[in-house]
């Protein structure tokens, strides 16, 4: 039975590929492991079905025999334990990979999941003008430490793992602030990470159930 993923059934993001499943759908094709997809939508999500997988009611969960698992961290983390291809076998580097998935979800996304509710959902707050300058500096230092630290390697650590997965897809988050733009290595490494062929098919799939549902 193949393992089976949830992914907004209308992502907000009309396909770009932002929603957090793109990167458990990422990972699965590095892999090369199929998977089936369940979409919710918005109201589904809050249904107890889905509650009992997911208790913050959201996407991605991840289920497979009697495994369910939510949080995208853990589950690219548990795909990248059960198959070869997105954690190196000697256990120093694979220590050192795994660092670079919890950094890039604990300390470069923070800020940049930040800016996004700053311009999203707090912008008619009277503070917000004076708070969105706050963010972005804090997105600014990071980027900065994290362009130095990647230099002119191609990836974090060596060869391409988990941790440059979740790097990549935290930063793409960005690329339509245009803040990208000012880290040329970066934008060169998250370019490197979206010519992946597996982030391509990945990338294709969520768009499919994007068209699908407009013309339909
Ligand atoms: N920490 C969790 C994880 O990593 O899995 C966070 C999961 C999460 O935030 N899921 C979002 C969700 O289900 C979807 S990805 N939201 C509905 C809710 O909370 O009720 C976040 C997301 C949504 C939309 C865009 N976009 O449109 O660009 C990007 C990212």
């Amino acid at each position: 039975m193949l393992p089976t993923i949830t992914a907004f059934e209308r992502s907000p993001d009309r396909g770009k590929g932002l929603a957090r499943d793109m990167r458990v759908r990422w990972a699965l094709e590095e892999v090369g492991q199929p998977y089936d997809v369940r979409l919710v939508s918005f109201a589904g999500m809050n249904e107890p079905a889905h509650r009992a997988l997911h208790p913050f009611g959201q996407i991605p969960t991840y289920e497979e025999g009697g495994l369910a698992l939510f949080e995208s961290g853990a589950i690219v983390f548990h795909i990248a334990e059960r198959h070869a291809g997105l954690l190196p076998d000697d256990a120093n580097a694979r220590a050192r990979a795994i660092t670079w998935m919890f950094a890039a979800l604990s300390t470069v996304e923070p800020p940049i999941v930040d800016l996004q509710i700053a311009k999203l959902v707090e912008h008619d707050k009277p503070w917000s003008e004076q708070r969105l300058p706050l963010v972005k500096n804090r997105i600014r230092e990071r980027l900065g430490e994290l362009s130095d630290r990647l230099g002119d390697a191609e990836w974090l650590d060596g060869a391409f793992s988990a941790g440059d997965l979740m790097m990549v897809h935290v930063l793409l988050r960005l690329r339509g602030s245009g803040t990208l733009d000012e880290y040329p290595t970066l934008s060169a490494y998250v370019a490197r990470g979206e010519a992946r062929p597996a982030y391509r098919r990945a990338f294709d799939a969520q768009l499919a159930v994007f068209t699908a549902g407009s013309t339909g």
